[in-house]
């Protein structure tokens, strides 16, 4: 877990909430969650700095074999139960709409909890973001685009499998041709700035607040 300049009790909360990740515990994970928040951590820093490295954890756990699916997913059940407590108190940055972001995770992808905080993330900083999903092909990002005005579009991919799909809905825009009226911008697990450079794309960012900074970086805002 990553360390905050944090007290003893605010400490100890978080340890508490990294175990009831680990341990697949939805009920504690919302009533940790809500006393972190209460006694004062930010909801960014009790996800970044906990709950996004307990599921790594998780991860790596079902990675040498020892849990399994069903567990792996009941782990991430209750990491999402935890967001979900934060997500009221996320600070709001800005009313503006400031443009329309297509999001989504690439087809053959079924990973979401990543691309959820990041549109949560945009919501609170200004963007009108449309969340189109999971499993999502390149025709519908560009189609999504297309009819809803949007500047940007966000690719989400957690699966080395699936990263060419990110690349497909790039060729697919420039076979199109209209490939310069939107920013594409990636992210998730195996993604990198040279991958976003080798297909083409306009931005890579290693996390959700970073991701908006990526956004009024292209926007210019
Ligand atoms: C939870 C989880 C699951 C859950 C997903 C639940 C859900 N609703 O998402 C379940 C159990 C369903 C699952 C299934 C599978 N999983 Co899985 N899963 C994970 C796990 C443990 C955590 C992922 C996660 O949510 N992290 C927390 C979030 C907050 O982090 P994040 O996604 O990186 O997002 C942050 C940033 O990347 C950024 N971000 C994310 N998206 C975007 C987009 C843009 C544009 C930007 C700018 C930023 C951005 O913002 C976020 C916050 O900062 C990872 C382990 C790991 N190390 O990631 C494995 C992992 C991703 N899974 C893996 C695998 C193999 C699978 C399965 C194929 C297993 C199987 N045999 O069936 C299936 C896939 C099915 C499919 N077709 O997709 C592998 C992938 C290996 C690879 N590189 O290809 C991993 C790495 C586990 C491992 N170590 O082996 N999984």
């Amino acid at each position: 877990m990553k360390k905050l300049d944090l007290s003893s009790e605010q400490q100890d909360l978080l340890d508490n909430l990294y175990q009831a990740v680990l341990a697949g515990d939805e009920g504690k994970c919302k009533s940790i969650a809500l006393s972190a928040y209460e006694q004062g951590i930010a909801p960014l820093e009790i996800i970044d700095s906990c709950l996004t490295p307990a599921l790594r954890e998780v991860g790596e756990a079902f990675n040498r074999l020892d849990i399994f699916l069903p567990e792996m997913l009941v782990c991430a059940e209750a990491m999402q139960s935890a967001v979900k407590v934060l997500e009221p108190y996320f600070d709001t940055k800005s009313q503006d709409k400031k443009c329309v972001i297509i999001l989504g995770t690439v087809k053959g992808d079924i990973h979401d909890i990543g691309k959820n905080i990041f549109r949560v993330l945009l919501e609170v900083n200004g963007y009108q973001v449309i969340d189109i999903g999971r499993d999502i092909a390149p025709t519908v990002f560009i189609d999504e685009a297309i009819n809803k005005n949007a500047a940007i579009i966000a690719m989400s991919g957690l699966l080395s499998t699936s990263l060419s799909m990110m690349r497909d809905t790039i060729q697919l825009m420039i076979d199109d041709g209209v490939r310069d009226q939107f920013r594409v911008i990636i992210g998730g697990g195996p993604t990198s700035h040279t991958f976003a450079e080798k297909i083409g794309a306009d931005g890579y960012a290693d996390t959700a607040y970073e991701g908006v900074q990526l956004c009024d970086k292209l926007l210019e805002i």
